[in-house]
């Protein structure tokens, strides 16, 4: 299937997801989000791929939500596009499969907080993070109140949702924004290293952490830790745990089935 502005090319299990509007610096309209709707319900279904990775074509990951567009919209209007990219950002953030944000430029606004909803963040040297939000007159609406400060601290957050400051791919690191930075020809090849090693481990069991520790920002430590308790038991229901400790006491490599 053919979209404007997204691509998906699938490789050994990876699949990378290319959002593709470049003369706009990848800027968040209506039917970007749309693509990047189908695209990612499509890699929720697709068997073949097991880690997705999100980047951006050109010298912008995504420069944030379409500002010609949300210029002339109402209190209404406005909401509305709100809880697209949200609903969209949250289906990311829960879906089954590990997403990797592979970030290769301006990561602004919409473009910080489609980074925060995935998973893992690694960046290139060249990026620039940011939530100018506020100096436009808006708030962040795409989930960035909520994800930036449980990722980086309340104070953190605070200070760069108030003063709408860029930060580079260093100062996004030492804060603790991105996991990684490396050199702009790398990006690809550390985010597809990192993928492939995911991609290598048991994926139910894979699958099963991530939607613990996700739950752990949701609830009590008491319930979280059940759930723990309840999905580390439910590994032992599958070929893939038999396999996993099998092939460690065979001195070999598993080969999961993800059954
Ligand atoms: N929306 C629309 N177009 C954009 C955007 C954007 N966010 N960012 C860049 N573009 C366009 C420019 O208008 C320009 O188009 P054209 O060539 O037709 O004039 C093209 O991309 C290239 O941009 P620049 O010429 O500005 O490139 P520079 O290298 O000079 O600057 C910057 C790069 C610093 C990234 C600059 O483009 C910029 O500041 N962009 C806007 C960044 C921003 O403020 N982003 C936040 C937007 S608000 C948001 O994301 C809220 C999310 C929640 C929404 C909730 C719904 C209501």
């Amino acid at each position: 299937m053919n979209f404007k502005y997204v691509s998906l090319k699938k490789e050994n299990n990876i699949g990378i997801l290319t959002i593709n509007r470049p003369d706009a610096l990848n800027a968040l309209n209506s039917q970007v989000l749309d693509d990047l709707d189908n695209v990612i319900d499509m890699v929720i279904d697709d068997d073949e791929v097991h880690i997705l990775i999100i980047t951006g074509e050109g010298r912008a990951f995504v420069a944030g939500a379409d500002i010609s567009e949300m210029n002339d919209l109402n209190m209404l209007e406005a909401r509305e596009f709100a809880s697209k990219g949200s609903e969209l950002f949250r289906k990311i953030e829960l879906m089954e499969k590990v997403v990797i944000a592979a970030i290769n430029g301006y990561a602004l606004g919409g473009g910080c907080e489609l980074a925060l909803c995935c998973d893992i963040r690694i960046s290139s040297t060249k990026a620039k993070f940011g939530q100018p939000e506020v100096g436009l007159g808006i708030c962040p609406g795409f989930g960035g109140t909520q994800r930036l400060s449980r990722l980086v601290g309340l104070g953190r957050a605070k200070e760069l949702i108030f003063t709408a400051d860029m930060i580079d791919a260093e100062e996004a690191y030492r804060i603790g924004l991105v996991n990684k930075v490396v050199e702009e020809d790398q990006l690809m090849n550390e985010a597809i290293k990192m993928a492939e090693k995911i991609a290598s481990k048991g994926q139910i069991a894979v699958r099963f952490a991530k939607s613990a520790i996700n739950k752990s920002l949701d609830t009590d430590m008491e319930t979280g830790m059940d759930i723990e308790k309840n999905l580390f038991g439910l590994c032992f229901s599958t070929e893939d745990q038999k396999e996993g400790m099998r092939a460690f006491l065979e001195k070999r490599k598993p080969n999961y089935k993800l059954k």
